[in-house]
C-alpha cells in the first residue's frame, strides 16, 4: 500500500475487478471462490494493481450471479466462509492490496428474510413497507401499477397471490427496497460497519442511481433496450435527487473509520455533470466513468469524454476514474474489433465478423491511454490477458437472467464472465482442478491466452499491463494530477503530464512522427523509428 505522495489512495488507485465466480476455483465445483483468490494473490501483487474489488460473495440463490443477496453479512458456502473472508482480507493487506466489496442496496433477493416476512405479512404491513408493494390497475387490479420496465426485459412488476404487485427493476427474484423506510437505511449502515470492522477498504455501490423512486410512481413513458440506461435527467426511478442524501450518510459512516475507506458509485447517468453530483464534497469519493467505457474508438470522441469528465470532476474536487470493461459489458477487445465501437456492446443484430487482431491492437493502445490519464483506473479480470468476449456460448448453457427475461432476444452478459485461463492447453486451463466442468464453458482455443502462456513473453498483453503498471507506480507524473494537450494532427491524441511525461495515441490513419523525447518508455505495438503507426500508443520521457 505504498503511497506516491500523501494523497489518499483512492485518488489514483488501479483497482482490479475480481468476478469471483470466474477467477479461480479452489474446490473443484466449477465456480470460483475465496480460497481461489487467496491462492492467486501473488499474481495480483506482481501485476502491480493497488486494490481488488470483489463482486458479491454473500449468500444468494444466484439468480443474478450473486447480485440477488439473501444475507449481507454472510458468505455463500459456494465461495467460502466469513472466517475465510477475514483471512483473505488479511492476506490481501499483507500483499499490499486493498479490498473493496460490492454492496447491493437497490434490491435484495426474494429469499432475504425481509422479503419472506413481507410475503407472509400481507398488504399494508410494516414488513411490506420495506419493499415497493402496490395494488394493480384496472378492474381486479390485474394490470401492473405503472409502465416501468425491468432492466433485464419485461415488466418491472410481479403480482403476488394476494393480488398486490411488487417492484423489481431487475429480475423478479430481486425485489426493490423502499429507501424511504428508516429501518432499511439503518440496516444498510450496519452492514457497512460489519465489513468495515473486518478491515475492508471500501465498497462499490451497485445500481447507485436507482434507490429512490418518484413518490407517485408515475409512468416512465419509455421502453429502453435491455440493459440500456436512460438518457434522461428527470426519470421517475433513475438518478433521483434523493439518492444523494443516502450517500452523504454513508460517507459519515466511512469517515468514522481510520485508513481512508472509500466508495465507488456504479451510477449510469446522463453525463459527467450528473455523475459529479455523486462525488461532490461530503458524498462519495469516486464513481465509474461509463461515458469513457462507451466512447467510440476515435480521437474526437475520446478527447471529448476525457475533457468533459475532467472538467466536471474538477469542479467538485473529485478524482477521475477510467474503465474499459466490466462484468456487464462486452469485453473491449471485441467491442474494438468491429466497425461500430461506441456503446457497451455490439448491437444484438450485428452480423459483422470480428477482427480479433484489430481489437487486440486497439485494446493494447487503449490500456496505455487509460493508465496515462489523471486519476484512478479499473482493470476487469482477464483484460490483462486480452480475453475477447465469448460470443458462441451454446444457448442451453446461458446463465444470465437477461436471456430468459428478454424472450431470447438478448443473450446477456455471460460472454464476458467466462472463467479465466491460468495455465495449460485445455479447459479448465488451471481455473480449477483438472477435469472440472466450469460453470460457463471456456473456448478450447484459450491456451495461448493463459496467464502462464503470456508470462515472460514481451509481446503479450499481460507483460504490457505489467510494464505499464510498474511505470505508473514509479513515475511521479502518473496517477492523480492534470494533463496538458499539445497540438497534433487530426486523429492524434497528444498530451503531457509533469514531470517529464508524454502520451501519444495515433488514430489518424496516417503515420505520426513523435515529438522530441529522451526515451521511449513503453509502446503498445512496434514503432518505425520515431514514427507512431495507426492504432498505436506510446509513453515518452521528455
Ligand atoms: O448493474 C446495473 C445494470 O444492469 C446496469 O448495467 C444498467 O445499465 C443500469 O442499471 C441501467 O440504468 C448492476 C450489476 O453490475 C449487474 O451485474 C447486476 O445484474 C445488476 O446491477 C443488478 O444487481
Amino acid at each position: 500500500m505504498q503511497e506516491k505522495d500523501s494523497a489518499p489512495w483512492w485518488r489514483s488507485a488501479v483497482i482490479y475487478q475480481i468476478y469471483i465466480r470466474s477467477f479461480a476455483d479452489s474446490d473443484g465445483d466449477g465456480v470460483g471462490d475465496i480460497d481461489g483468490i487467496r491462492s492467486r494473490l501473488p499474481y495480483l501483487r506482481d501485476l502491480g494493481i493497488d486494490a481488488v474489488w470483489i463482486t458479491p460473495w454473500y449468500p444468494s440463490p444466484m439468480v443474478d450471479a450473486g447480485y440477488d443477496v439473501a444475507d449481507y453479512t454472510g458468505i455463500d458456502p459456494m465461495f467460502g466462509t466469513v472466517a475465510g473472508a477475514e483471512a483473505f482480507i488479511a492476506d490481501a493487506h499483507g500483499h499490499g492490496l486493498r479490498v473493496i466489496l460490492d454492496i447491493v442496496p437497490n434490491h435484495t433477493s426474494d429469499r432475504h428474510a425481509w422479503f419472506e416476512a413481507a410475503m407472509a405479512a400481507g398488504p399494508g404491513s410494516a414488513e411490506r413497507d420495506r419493499y415497493v408493494f402496490r395494488p394493480g390497475q384496472g378492474e381486479d387490479g390485474a394490470l401492473p401499477p405503472n409502465d416501468w420496465r425491468s432492466t433485464f426485459g419485461g415488466s418491472a412488476w410481479t403480482r403476488v397471490p394476494d393480488g398486490e404487485w411488487y417492484l423489481h427493476l431487475f429480475a423478479d427474484a430481486q425485489p426493490d427496497l423502499n429507501w424511504n423506510n428508516v429501518e432499511v437505511r439503518h440496516d444498510f449502515e450496519k452492514v457497512l460497519g460489519f465489513w468495515f470492522d473486518r478491515g475492508v477498504d471500501g465498497f462499490r455501490i451497485d445500481v447507485a442511481h436507482g434507490l429512490i423512486k418518484q413518490d407517485s410512481l408515475p409512468d416512465a413513458g419509455e421502453t429502453n433496450d435491455v440493459l440500456e440506461p436512460t438518457k434522461r435527467d428527470d426519470h421517475p426511478h433513475w438518478d433521483r435527487d434523493g439518492v444523494h442524501e443516502i450517500y452523504r450518510d454513508w460517507r459519515k459512516v466511512a469517515d468514522r473509520y481510520d485508513g481512508d475507506r472509500a466508495f465507488v458509485a456504479e451510477a449510469w447517468v446522463s453525463g459527467p455533470q450528473r455523475l459529479a453530483r455523486y462525488v461532490s464534497p461530503g458524498e462519495l469519493q469516486t464513481a465509474f466513468n461509463f461515458d469513457y467505457l462507451r466512447a467510440a474508438w476515435d480521437a474526437a470522441s475520446l478527447r471529448t469524454v476525457i475533457d468533459s469528465s475532467l472538467e466536471a470532476l474538477a469542479e467538485v474536487g473529485a478524482p477521475a476514474t477510467w474503465v474499459l470493461s466490466n462484468h456487464d459489458v462486452v469485453r473491449h477487445v471485441t467491442r474494438y474489433g468491429r466497425t461500430h465501437t461506441e456503446g457497451r456492446g455490439p448491437r444484438a443484430d450485428t452480423t459483422e465478423p470480428l477482427d480479433l487482431a484489430l481489437g487486440t491492437r486497439r485494446a493494447r493502445a487503449a490500456a496505455l491511454l487509460m493508465l496515462a490519464l489523471p486519476g484512478g483506473a479499473y482493470v476487469y479480470q482477464g483484460e490483462e490477458l486480452g480475453l475477447p468476449e465469448v460470443e458462441d456460448i451454446p444457448e442451453e448453457l446461458l446463465q444470465d437472467p437477461v436471456w430468459e427475461r428478454s424472450g431470447h432476444s438478448a443473450r446477456g452478459r455471460d460472454g464476458c464472465r467466462v472463467p479465466l485461463p491460468w495455465s495449460g492447453d485445455a479447459p479448465p486451463f488451471g481455473f480449477g482442478p483438472d477435469g472440472v466442468t466450469t460453470w460457463l464453458p471456456q473456448p478450447e482455443s484459450w491456451g495461448d491466452l493463459s496467464a502462464q502462456a503470456q508470462a515472460g513473453d514481451a509481446n503479450s498483453m499481460l507483460e504490457l499491463y505489467r510494464a505499464a503498471l510498474r511505470l505508473r507506480r514509479d513515475l511521479p507524473a502518473l496517477g492523480e494530477g492534470s494533463l496538458r494537450w499539445h497540438e497534433s494532427p487530426e486523429g492524434v491524441l497528444l498530451f503531457s503530464r509533469t514531470p517529464g511525461f508524454v502520451c501519444a495515441l495515433n488514430l489518424s490513419g496516417a503515420p505520426f512522427t513523435l515529438p522530441a523525447h529522451n526515451d521511449i518508455l513503453l509502446a503498445s505495438g512496434p514503432l518505425d523509428g520515431d514514427v507512431l503507426p495507426h492504432d498505436t500508443a506510446v509513453w515518452l520521457a521528455v
